[in-house]
């Protein structure tokens, strides 16, 4: 497809878009300076992250006067994501204007009865059709209402009837329907991320890219959308990779019991259960909905543009069409021949590479110790603020390592207990959850929920929520840690560790109303399939996003 173009301000990842329309067997050039976007005969605009930093990034580089030259011209247009937000008026995000294309101004979701940002698979109803066909292309671009698409996002914009000729689809998140697809004439743009939706959004964007991007409006119908008893929503499996580097210095998956990856047969290698670029496209072809890398050797002596993790995401992304998280290692880092880098600079390494949420571990609690130590103020230097700034909350993961301590009496602790159905050695019915870190070695005077609570406000998008006691013990969720993380922050929170039966996410899902569930140990020795653990969450009446092909 000569004279496909990418304009890109420079957030995120957009090396996975670049990835799918490469994979589809086209080449696409990015716009490198204002002039060139008159030269594309079809644009696609992508963002991620913040709406006013988008729209300052566009006028400050001068693209935002020819981006509005380029949609009058009637020239084929695509936008994603922030890329969709930035057509309307403006964003309460933001006082910067949008660029006005669409009557309508986007609006935060209500956290209330939901986690926001909205983060997940999701559907979609379709309010155009084309009955009596068109030369053209096909109005709705190959949006399937049977399938869902990935979004990740706290703004919406609100269908009305100054824009309802636009709507070309709406979704529904709580109790609140949204647009999440716009269409008019030359110009089509979607919420959702279809790079990352799978097979899906991979046939999308084929049709974006193969069609003639130019629907004739008169054959097109239109209906309002219509309010669901319940969303349609769906609840996330993702499959983890703990990575390091092995004692030939090969780097494999390994697995853990309670942190602890050496064999136990007396030969006390690193376990080794595969190949991470190999294992990631399994679980992605098998139906994971997100696919999680946590590196946990700590390379040594080997500058940020070198981490065999980078080649590790920029091989994946090539084929894995899901959302990807990088972890370990995201904080400041040093060179060996002394060069600093920000935490929020390692992170953009990742996100270059194909990461689209950066996970952060120990840096977290050293984050939030701070935190608590400056009275609850945030002083805007923090990791996690950082990145969260650059890239948007919703990059921005807490992985958190948590350890029960036990106690008689929940007096006995200044530390938030729960009542555990494991009583402790000397039969404790109370413990508190210890925040850790370097991997569990080093415990600090901080729990899970002081921990969760401040990465929260200073900017986080969303916790992956492990527990040490319960790692690789395949003995079920820590369903007490999980439940009283999941009633202290409003952001999406996964659930980790223990998973050994497909029971475990039925349960987990059911009585913790967690985002997501994430297993390592049952996928990578084989002893409960995805697909297995999908149909079964799906019979017990949670919804799943279908594995698609
Ligand atoms: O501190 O920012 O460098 O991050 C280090 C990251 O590496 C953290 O996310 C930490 O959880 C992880 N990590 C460090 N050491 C280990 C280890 O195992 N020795 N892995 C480790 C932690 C926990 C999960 C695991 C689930 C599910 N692994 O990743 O996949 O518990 O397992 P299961 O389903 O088999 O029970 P930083």
């Amino acid at each position: 497809m000569p004279g496909l173009y990418m304009l890109d301000y420079g957030a995120g990842n957009v090396r996975s878009l670049v990835n799918a329309i490469n994979h589809l067997g086209y080449e696409i050039t990015f716009v490198k300076e204002p002039s060139d976007i008159a030269l594309a005969d079809k644009l696609i605009f992508p963002g991620v992250g913040d709406f006013g930093f988008a729209m300052r990034a566009l006028r400050t580089k001068g693209y935002a006067e020819p981006l509005k030259a380029y949609i009058a011209s009637g020239k084929p247009f695509m936008g994603i994501c922030v890329g969709m937000q930035t057509l309307f008026e403006g964003s309460s995000e933001s006082d910067e204007p949008g660029l006005g294309v669409i009557p309508g101004k986007t609006i935060k979701f209500d956290n209330t009865t939901k986690a926001v940002p909205h983060m997940g698979w999701n559907h979609m109803q379709l309010l155009k059709n084309q009955p009596d066909g068109s030369t053209g292309q096909a109005v709705n671009y190959n949006i399937d209402e049977d399938k869902v698409y990935y979004f990740v996002h706290s703004y919406c914009a609100r269908y009305s009837e100054e824009n309802k000729d636009w709507v070309l689809a709406t979704t529904q998140y709580g109790d609140e329907v949204f647009i999440s697809s716009v269409q008019k004439g030359n110009v089509f743009a979607t919420q959702f991320h279809p790079e990352k939706s799978g097979y899906a959004g991979l046939g999308l964007l084929k049709s974006f890219i193969s069609g003639t991007g130019l629907v004739d409006e008169k054959t097109v119908i239109s209906k309002p959308p219509v309010k669901l008893e319940q969303d349609t929503f769906t609840r996330r499996i993702i499959a983890c990779l703990d990575v390091r580097a092995n004692d030939s210095g090969d780097l494999v998956v390994t697995k853990g019991d309670q942190y602890d990856v050496r064999e136990t047969d007396g030969g006390n290698d690193v376990r080794n259960l595969g190949k991470p670029v190999e294992l990631a496209k399994r679980y992605f072809e098998e139906g994971a909905d997100e696919v999680t890398f946590l590196n946990i050797t700590s390379f040594r002596n080997c500058p940020l543009g070198d981490t065999p993790m980078l080649e590790v995401l920029k091989r994946t992304s090539e084929s894995v069409f899901v959302p990807l998280t990088i972890g370990g290692g995201i904080r400041d880092v040093t060179d060996p021949d002394g060069t600093v880098h920000p935490a929020f600079e390692v992170a953009g390494e990742y996100f270059r590479s194909g990461a689209d949420k950066v996970s952060i571990g120990s840096d977290a609690v050293y984050c939030a110790e701070n935190f608590f130590a400056n009275n609850g103020k945030k002083d805007g230097t923090t990791a996690i603020e950082t990145i969260a700034e650059a890239y948007g909350s919703q990059a921005v993961v807490i992985s958190v390592d948590p350890r029960r301590v036990y106690v008689k009496d929940p007096k006995d602790t200044t530390h938030n207990t729960v009542k555990n159905s494991i009583p402790g050695p000397n039969g404790e019915q109370y413990c508190w959850y210890q925040c850790t870190v370097k991997g569990g070695r080093e415990g600090r005077d901080l729990d899970v929920i002081q921990l969760v609570t401040a990465c929260e406000q200073l900017g986080a998008g969303e916790i992956l929520l492990n527990c040490m006691d319960r790692d690789g013990t395949n003995s079920g969720f820590e369903l007490e840690l999980i439940s009283s993380v999941r009633n202290a922050v409003k952001i999406p929170v996964i659930a980790s560790s223990g998973a050994g039966r497909v029971e475990d996410f039925v349960e987990v899902f059911e009585k913790t109303g967690v985002e997501a569930a994430l297993a390592a140990g049952i996928f990578h020795r084989e002893e409960v399939p995805l697909q297995a653990v999908k149909e079964f969450v799906k019979e017990s009446g949670v919804a799943v996003r279908p594995i698609d092909t």
